[in-house]
């Protein structure tokens, strides 16, 4: 009875799962760094992660089979003594060894991708982000536009740089996508940067940061040189027709927030 209930509960397990891999398909929005990875960083965190796999899953095989193999093979029988033998010490000088160089490699590769995670090697484009519960507001400080609550856009094969504040609590930017995460603090600038192909891509805040924490999301569109231009232009000719009033999140929020400007 148990068996055709865990039957039944991995079944509806599975076509879950599979409606949900397919209605993401469907959508169009990029969010999966493992097929497709957007940038040159989420490319070397799919290396960095399979990687690891490949090292560490041997490892897993062996241990596991051998467990399985000596479960069956010497499993209680009549008429048969356990063996009372104890410690090897070749053998446990190799099992210490091997995992400890493996896991010498794993450092080396994730160490320097953090490293190419926290250091742009160019910055073509400044982006300014400041969160807040719950939603993004992004200036370009070039272009001196503020945007808030819209699809932050940016021009493709562009270093493009976030700096990134917070006006309340901890906020942190991931659009997997691009193989980047970062967290937003209250009193402090993170840099973030990343390259992207052009498409549409789908994130979301990924520090608990309060009730609506799960309705804040984030698109980003990556569009060609001369498009990004005519939205440049577009927003421009907008904040003109608004008599230059640039668009303010600052207002009706609660008296923690104000207190923050007040620093
Ligand atoms: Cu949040």
């Amino acid at each position: 009875m148990s068996r055709v209930k865990s039957l039944v509960l991995l079944t509806i397990f599975v076509l879950i799962m599979s409606v949900g891999a397919f209605a993401q398909e469907q959508s169009g929005d990029i969010t999966n760094w493992i097929d497709e990875p957007a940038t040159p960083l989420a490319e070397d965190v799919r290396s960095n992660f399979f990687l690891t796999l490949a090292l560490i899953l041997p490892f897993l095989l062996l241990a596991e089979g051998l467990l399985i193999y000596v479960i069956i093979k010497f499993r209680k029988r009549p008429g048969r003594e356990p063996a009372k033998f104890h410690e090897n010490v070749r053998l446990e000088i190799a099992w210490t060894i091997a995992p400890a160089i493996v896991l010498v490699i794993i450092a080396l590769s994730t160490y320097s991708l953090i490293e190419r995670i926290n250091y742009a090697p160019q910055s073509d484009m400044t982006v300014e982000v400041t969160a807040q519960r719950f939603f993004w507001k992004y200036h370009y400080p070039e272009h001196d536009i503020t945007i808030a609550e819209e699809p932050l856009v940016v021009p493709e094969d562009t270093y493009v740089t976030l700096l990134g504040t917070s006006m309340d609590v901890i906020h942190a930017w991931w659009v997997p996508a691009f193989g980047v995460k970062k967290d937003f603090m209250p009193g402090r600038i993170t840099e973030l940067w990343f390259k992207a192909r052009k498409g549409t891509y789908k994130g979301q805040c990924a520090e608990l940061c309060g009730p609506l924490h799960a309705d804040m999301l984030i698109d980003v569109e990556v569009v060609s040189e001369e498009e990004f231009e005519d939205w440049i232009a577009q927003k421009k000719a907008e904040l003109q027709q608004a008599g230059s009033v640039p668009v303010s999140g600052d207002d009706e929020k609660g008296d923690e927030s104000s207190k923050q400007q007040a620093n």
